[in-house]
């Protein structure tokens, strides 16, 4: 009908999404790339706003598809797989979901931290193994308790990260390209002087060309041999090769990953290693934290056509009256 609203949800199957919208709303559906060609040009001239459900890379030359395209709803904080340029160039607003997922992938990134220096994983297996009647698990030679922790990124999700610090009472510095409002940790404008005067990293910060493999061989060096890597942004901001290589020859401790420079793909030479844990990109994957992210994006496309500010855009195209 005339005043119906065509949205395109683009990426993985999300039910959430994919029920939360009725009439006038008509939904279609490509999963990937691919799937776009199959959408006609007389459906493709009628979508106006596009769900991005997953990691799916949405370049402009995807978007300009759209010509009357007015909105894109991304799923995630992160939105380096989202061309914000493009999008704020041609008057198109881009939201992620922000927020809701904060205290969820702080949560994962302080367990991954302590499951990596106490060594939990290789534990557990020493468990299962029947290995703990022969011979009580060696001493893990990782502690939280000697450490100082200097996170990448005084973000939301970094800041949620420093108060579990401050409640384990480990002392907190953190590097980001300016100081962030409000925050009482040190700053450190320069990564590497940072990486000398701590022994642990904590990487959350945003993805892309600005950020890309931040983390390379220099500043594993600076980080020394008591040196722990965690990871819980984005798989670019780290150079994995050089990361493996100081793994392997000690130039820092271990490491604890839930990204990975091209997911699904974890390289053969990391899964080998002892001194890692890898997780699957889980830092926001509880059903809770995944339900109210996927109800942001639905959230933030209605309140777009129901002619109010969408709630949250990203910095690129900001609020506008309407
Ligand atoms: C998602 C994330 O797993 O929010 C982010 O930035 O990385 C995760 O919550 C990711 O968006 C994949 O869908």
């Amino acid at each position: 009908s005339a005043d119906a609203i065509d949205l395109l949800i683009y990426g993985p199957r999300k039910p959430v999404v994919d029920d939360g919208f009725a009439a006038p709303y008509v939904l279609h559906r490509c999963e990937q790339q691919a799937d776009l060609d199959g959408l006609s040009d007389e459906v493709r001239g009628r979508i106006r706003g596009v769900a991005v459900t997953g990691l799916v890379p949405t370049s402009g030359a995807v978007l300009s598809r759209f010509p009357r395209l007015e909105i894109v709803s991304s799923f995630g904080v992160g939105y380096d797989h989202v061309d914000a340029a493009w999008a704020a160039q041609n008057d198109v607003v881009v939201t992620n979901t922000p927020d809701v997922l904060t205290e969820e992938v702080a949560d994962t990134a302080l367990g991954l931290l302590i499951a990596t220096l106490r060594e939990f994983i290789r534990a557990d297996k020493y468990v299962r193994a029947g290995l703990w009647a022969s011979q009580p698990y060696p001493l893990s030679v990782g502690s939280l308790r000697d450490r100082k922790v200097g996170i990448v990124g005084m973000g939301r999700i970094g800041q949620a990260i420093a108060r579990r610090l401050d409640a384990s009472l480990v002392p907190v510095v953190y590097h980001s390209r300016k100081p962030a409002e409000g925050v009482a940790y040190q700053h450190y404008p320069d990564l590497i002087a940072m990486a000398k005067e701590v022994d642990t990293l904590v990487v959350i910060i945003p993805g892309g060309a600005a950020t890309n493999k931040l983390i390379n061989a220099e500043v594993l060096q600076a980080l020394g041999p008591r040196g722990v890597l965690i990871n819980v942004a984005r798989g670019s901001v780290v150079d994995e090769t050089a990361l493996i290589a100081a793994l392997k020859s000690g130039t820092i401790l271990a490491a604890g990953l839930d990204v990975f420079a091209d997911e699904p793909n974890v390289p053969e030479e990391l899964r080998t290693l002892g001194n890692v844990v890898l997780l699957p990109h889980i830092g926001s994957a509880s059903v809770v934290t995944r339900n109210a992210m996927d109800q942001l994006v639905v959230d933030n496309l209605k309140a777009w056509f129901d002619g109010k500010p969408p709630l949250t855009p990203i910095a690129e195209t900001p609020v506008r009256e309407r």
